[in-house]
């Protein structure tokens, strides 16, 4: 088996868990974040520097290497790890997620999604077995099912028909993918907002015996009392003794949520996206860099971060930067984001072997200005 996940302690006064996994490609210490290299790149970052910020397992995404620059190519090359020079555990999405997100003129069907790049137009087509080959060749020691995110909002019967469809595509993942002594393969469940459709979908899901399971169709646009709830309710349904992946959540707010409610692992562009805009996150809250109110500013982005930016450059050097399109700002807020978030994981791993999570979260709630 590629994957083992070891529980070292699970919270007294939460559903928040430590565990550690072990992939072909090293321990992941959990909850975790996962920075997101969708092209096999953290974007801005080597792999290196992504490595000395603490990052312990990165992102990739299916469908944009398969349409660039082809999964054959990187099979080729040795795989992604080899590729792209990032010897640790990389967990791949499958696809079902961005063909949606992404591409043009999509047709689902039972046997996959037919659509157009949404880079030349040409036409393409992923079902489960291609999602799985493309993995394969990929070489990621945690794969993902193809699935359907239901989008939000949907009918009661579409997010049925929906998370059915998903749960058969599961069954075709897992009969396709072979070598799960490499690459363990995680089940997605379903179900829209609709709880006896999570429950449906988690059991059908348990039943197939994954190495993992991730929730997805959350973080969608609904109301985040909603996100909260379905996964309070959903979590419970699976194993105590596998992992547990929140797909696409990356806020601090959204990140405790999701560890309170046994979440073990997260990823998001978030962090990164919003550097190269010139957004900071910081103990106190966002930062809008290129605010005329930073051009004397000599002080670091965030008084409390010891990253390599924080430690060497101020915020009127990085809104310098920004103004005039150097692209070491967006260099120095992404090393800047991606530790804050990677920290603060490190902080409520802390926190939760010292039983202390909740009151963690709020002394963090309150100086971040959520509360
Ligand atoms: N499925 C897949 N990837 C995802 C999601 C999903 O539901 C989400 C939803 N937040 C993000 N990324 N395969
Ligand atoms: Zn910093």
């Amino acid at each position: 088996m590629a994957i083992k996940f070891e529980l070292l302690k699970e919270s007294k006064d939460s559903m928040a868990r430590l565990g550690k996994i072990t992939t072909p490609h090293g321990e992941i210490e959990t909850p975790i974040f996962m920075p997101v290299g969708t092209r096999g790149t953290v974007k801005a970052m080597t792999p290196e520097e992504v490595k000395i910020l603490g990052a312990q397992i990165i992102l990739a995404n299916t469908y944009h290497l398969y349409l660039k620059p082809g999964h054959e190519l990187i099979s080729e090359a040795g795989g992604l790890h080899k590729f792209m020079n990032w010897d640790y555990p990389i967990l791949t999405d499958s696809g079902g997620f961005q063909v949606f997100s992404l591409s043009d003129l999509r047709k689902i069907s039972e046997e996959g999604v037919e659509f157009r790049s949404h880079i030349d137009g040409s036409k393409h087509f992923i079902g489960p077995e291609k999602s799985m080959e493309i993995q394969n060749a990929l070489g990621s020691d945690i794969m993902m099912c193809f699935d359907e995110c239901t989008p939000y909002p949907s009918s009661y019967e579409y997010s049925k028909q929906s998370m059915e469809m998903t749960t058969r595509w599961a069954k075709r993942c897992k009969e396709y993918h072979k070598n799960t002594d490499k690459q363990g393969l995680f089940g997605i469940v379903q179900g829209g907002m609709f709880k006896d459709l999570r429950e449906q979908s988690a059991r059908d899901l348990v039943e197939m015996d994954f190495p993992g399971y991730a929730v997805g169709g959350l973080s969608v646009g609904e109301p985040k009392d909603l996100m909260c709830d379905l996964l309070e309710f959903t979590t419970p349904l699976l194993p105590k003794n596998k992992p547990r992946y929140l797909m696409g959540v990356g806020t601090p707010d959204y990140l405790f949520e999701a560890v309170i409610r046994g979440i073990d692992m997260a990823d998001c562009v978030l962090p990164t996206r919003l550097a190269r805009n010139g957004t900071v996150l910081t103990s106190r809250g966002k930062l809008v860099i290129r605010n005329a109110k930073y051009a004397k500013d000599f002080s670091k982005l965030d008084p409390e971060c010891d990253c390599y930016a924080c430690t060497n450059y101020s915020r009127a050097y990085i809104r310098h930067l920004f103004n005039v399109g150097e692209i070491l700002g967006a260099r120095l807020t992404t090393i800047h984001n991606l530790y804050f978030l990677i920290k603060l994981m490190e902080n409520i791993r802390e926190a939760i072997k010292e039983d202390r999570l909740l009151e963690y979260k709020e002394e963090f709630y309150k100086k971040y200005g959520y509360i």
